[in-house]
């Protein structure tokens, strides 16, 4: 059968079963958009290609399916970057494509020509340059298979437009990814599984570090199963945090420079760390020289190159989690850990007294008291995504997500502007499930201009703008480090209620405590996109703190009761 490039562009995503794709229109890319009209796919038209990129990505990790966008050539395609490489350091499996000038004139300064796969080669897991209409169904299906297989990511398809005008035959069958496509041998050695099995059983002090690859994996049921069976208790990353329940007796919370006390003293002071899915980020690690130095270590991931990369350790298992873990199960013992149980329960009692839950809020509105009631009003069933900053760290500490694909939030590139869009992406995979955007006010700042694409495209999420009128997280280490000389941190913003309504949506603004259940429960019946500003105590600080490169015990911890200092109220 004989297709325009263009049509086999939207020809084979329907067949890869792509359903929806997030993008914007331009010169390079409008022979694709002119046949799009034929098909059976949903185009969300986004504001900016950035939004387009984040969308892709959230629907990407909401669901598990490879999320698609598409732009232009030059200013759309470079637009894209911020949000490819995201979704790289977060392994989010994402397929963007590109128009390109026509392949005569590529190399000559063309008006919007961008050497695209130049600029993303070191932010994409692959990229192609395609420039005949033949080749176009082969990159699109194996980009599907690449971005999703193995340790997954974005991929970049840049499509010339005389490759989308022109015609050749179209056979889907003779585009399948031609073997051999590069499989690494992701079997373990089976002396590493004894020793493995050896380190497990022996371990007095163990504690299972889980990570996002858990929830990639879905490998979920089985480290639950491992825990109870050893009893060891078990701390996420930030990425890992909804693949093991809170409610748990065995789960201990975030690990890192934000994570519990406890759980970072417990880190320090194991014998046995289990990394299952995690990469030891410098967030997680403080400095690596004292980083749990009397544990031995035991590495899952599918990645090799993650084994020995920022921590050395005693067993790597490179492999799908889900395998290794089933390999592995059989040998392990049932363990009776009830002392190094009891004192984690120790280090816990002692923390609790600092908690800001357990303190009065005398009138104040805090960020953390926000998303508790936030946590406490959707029953804890929300798909939450955040942006970045201190209110993300806050919903990572108090939002307590039993489910995994509930917590969205950009983690190794820590891109403020991720959680509007990102939102719309989830809902759009996920249509039935409950979405809130948590933001800051910086961030929101960002991307607000996607509060036009959730009108245009029906978008039904819910939004909390958490407004300090600081960039927070900024503000924080200029208090702590640079003597609390906040340059350019103070920040206006415009009326976020007056903004929302503009755009045609409900908005509303909370200042105390005792509106913030209502305000969300009132969001919730409300059928479409509510905007909900809480104006919150503007010098708050999230506690502890391990300082970047410090030792992980050494954490900056609340002191108790809480300084505080100005309210949102009182700005007003
Ligand atoms: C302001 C800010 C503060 C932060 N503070 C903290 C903090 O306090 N604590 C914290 O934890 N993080 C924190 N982070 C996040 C941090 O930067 C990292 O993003 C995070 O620690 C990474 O978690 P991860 O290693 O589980 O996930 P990823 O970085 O996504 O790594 C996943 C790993 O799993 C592997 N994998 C993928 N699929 C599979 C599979 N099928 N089988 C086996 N393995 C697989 C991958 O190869 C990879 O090695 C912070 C971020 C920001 C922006
Ligand atoms: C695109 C981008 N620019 C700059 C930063 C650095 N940065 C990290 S957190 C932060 C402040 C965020 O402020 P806000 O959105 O108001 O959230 P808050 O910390 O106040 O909760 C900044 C500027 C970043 N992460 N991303
Ligand atoms: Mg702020």
């Amino acid at each position: 059968m004989k297709r325009t490039g263009a049509q086999i562009i939207w020809e084979s995503l329907v067949r890869q079963g792509v359903t929806d794709v997030f993008g914007y229109p331009g010169g390079a890319i409008l022979p694709a958009y002119d046949a799009m009209l034929e098909f059976p796919i949903r185009h969300i038209l986004v504001r900016h290609e950035q939004g387009a990129t984040h969308m892709a990505d959230g629907y990407a990790r909401a669901s598990g399916r490879v999320g698609v966008a598409i732009a232009t050539s030059g200013p759309g395609a470079t637009n894209m970057v911020t949000g490819i490489a995201t979704a790289m350091l977060d392994s989010s499996p994402i397929v963007c494509i590109t128009g390109q000038v026509g392949s005569r004139l590529i190399g000559s300064d063309a008006f919007q020509e961008t050497d695209i796969t130049g600029v993303t080669l070191p932010i994409t897991k692959h990229n192609y340059l395609v420039t005949r209409a033949d080749e176009i169904a082969p990159a699109i299906r194996e980009a599907f298979e690449v971005a999703a297989s193995g340790r997954p990511g974005p991929v970049l398809i840049d499509i010339t437009k005389d490759a989308q005008q022109s015609s050749c035959e179209f056979d889907w069958d003779a585009a399948a990814p031609r073997p051999p496509m590069f499989r690494p041998d992701l079997r373990p050695a089976s002396g590493q599984f004894a020793r493995a099995i050896e380190l497990i059983n022996g371990a007095e002090r163990p504690v299972i570090l889980a990570g996002h690859g858990i929830i990639m994996s879905g490998a979920m049921d089985l480290v639950r199963e491992f825990a109870e069976r050893a009893n060891v208790p078990v701390s996420t990353t930030l990425l890992g945090i909804g693949a093991f329940p809170p409610s748990h007796p065995l789960d201990l919370g975030m690990m890192g420079m934000h994570g519990e006390a406890w759980v970072n003293t417990a880190i320090q002071e194991a014998d046995l760390l289990l990394a299952f899915g995690m990469r030891f980020d410098d967030r997680v690690t403080g400095n690596l020289k004292t980083y749990a130095v009397n544990a031995r270590k035991i590495h899952i991931d599918i990645d090799a190159a993650e084994i020995n990369k920022n921590v050395k350790v005693d067993v790597g298992l490179v492999g799908d989690l889900k395998d290794v873990l089933g390999q592995l199960l059989p040998g392990v013992a049932r363990g009776d850990r009830a002392r190094w149980l009891a004192h984690i329960h120790e280090l816990r009692g002692d923390c609790a007294v600092r908690d800001i839950q357990n303190l009065p809020d005398s009138g104040h509105l805090y960020a953390a008291h926000v998303i508790h009631d936030l946590w406490h009003a959707t029953g804890g069933q929300a798909v939450v995504v955040t942006d970045v900053g201190q209110h993300q760290m806050w919903e990572a500490q108090y939002y307590r997500h039993e489910r995994p694909r509930t917590l969205i939030t950009s983690g190794g590139l820590g891109t403020m502007g991720f959680a509007l869009p990102a939102a719309i992406g989830a809902k759009v995979a996920c249509p039935d499930a409950e979405v809130w955007v948590v933001a800051g006010d910086g961030g929101f700042q960002m991307t607000m201009a996607e509060l036009a694409t959730i009108v245009q495209e029906d978008i039904d999420i819910n939004i909390a703008i958490i407004n300090n009128g600081y960039l927070g997280m900024v503000r924080q280490w200029q208090e702590f480090f640079y003597e609390r000389r906040y340059a350019a941190t103070p920040l206006i913003s415009p009326d976020f209620t007056k903004l929302a309504g503009a755009f045609g949506l409900e908005g509303r603004l909370v200042t105390r405590r005792s509106e913030v259940i209502p305000a969300v429960q009132a969001a919730r019946a409300r059928r479409g996109t509510v905007l909900i500003e809480f104006r919150v105590e503007q010098e708050d600080t999230v506690y502890p703190m391990v300082p970047a490169g410090a030792d992980l015990q050494a954490m900056i911890r609340r002191p108790s009761p809480a300084p505080i200092v100005g309210t949102g109220a009182d700005a007003l």
